[in-house]
């Protein structure tokens, strides 16, 4: 199947390859998001599973985040013009301590993709540029992401800053990551957790009605 060989190639480290399978594919009028779903989010999960098992190591895990990033690339740009219009604002980033961005990266595309303007304040975020930006770019949602449990808890640091500036009641905010769940959101007062992309769509459009 074509998706599980682009699977196979980011699993495999394959930069060169990635990029040829997702070009072919996308000649064949194959959907950019059923690739990055199917294949590059998928060999990516692989990887976890195979970090976890400790078959692969930081190094294997690097060579196939850049094999993952070599096919996004190539979809991103393809699933952020399909729709023009333009819903609301939503600031996005890592919170500090951590670099993990593929997660981010793929949700900050799929919110993009169904509409919304997404500042993107990278990774290794400070709890103060979280706030300041919140002040300075007046968003609808503000979405953390974190990928350890050594980090997690900055996302209650930058809830309760926004208490302090009195800036929690001018936005909502959504948590996700594989180490955070809903209990989690509830706990420090965020307004929403989602599992994946697809639930970070559904939830912002939940809390800003769309
Ligand atoms: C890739 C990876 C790396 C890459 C990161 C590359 C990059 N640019 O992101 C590299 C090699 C650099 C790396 C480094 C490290 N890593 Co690492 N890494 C991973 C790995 C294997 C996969 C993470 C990933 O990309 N998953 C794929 C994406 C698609 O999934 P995701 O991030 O969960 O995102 C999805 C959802 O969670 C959700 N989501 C994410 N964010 C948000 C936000 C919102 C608002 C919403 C609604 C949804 C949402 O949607 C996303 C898309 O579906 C995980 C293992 C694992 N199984 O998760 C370890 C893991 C996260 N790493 C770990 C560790 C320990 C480290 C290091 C400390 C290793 C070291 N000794 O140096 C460093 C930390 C550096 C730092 N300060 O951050 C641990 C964390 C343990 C903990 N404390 O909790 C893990 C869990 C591995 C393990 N089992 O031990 N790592």
């Amino acid at each position: 199947m074509d998706f599980d060989n682009i699977k196979k190639a980011v699993v495999d480290m394959e930069v060169e390859k990635v990029k040829d399978l997702v070009t072919k594919l996308l000649k064949n009028k194959r959907l950019p998001e059923e690739i990055l779903e199917k294949g590059l989010i998928a060999g990516m999960k692989e990887v976890g599973r195979l970090f976890s098992c400790k078959e692969y190591f930081v190094p294997e895990v690097l060579m196939a985040s850049e094999a993952f990033y070599a096919g996004f690339d190539l979809v991103s740009p393809l699933i952020k013009t399909k729709q023009m219009k333009e819903k609301g604002k939503i600031i996005i980033g890592v919170v500090e301590g951590d670099i993990h961005d593929i997660g981010k990266n793929i949700v900050k595309v799929m919110l993009e993709a169904s509409g919304y303007q997404v500042v993107d304040l990278g990774k290794d975020v400070p709890t103060e540029i979280f706030v300041d930006s919140v002040t300075r770019e007046n968003p609808k949602i503000l979405a953390m992401s974190a990928l350890m449990t050594t980090t997690m808890m900055k996302m209650k640091d930058v809830v309760k800053s926004l208490e302090h500036k009195k800036l929690r009641n001018k936005v909502k905010v959504i948590i996700g990551g594989a180490p955070v769940n809903e209990d989690f959101a509830k706990r420090i007062g965020a307004d929403g957790y989602g599992e994946d992309a697809s639930a970070a769509v559904s939830l912002v459009e939940a809390l800003i009605g769309e």
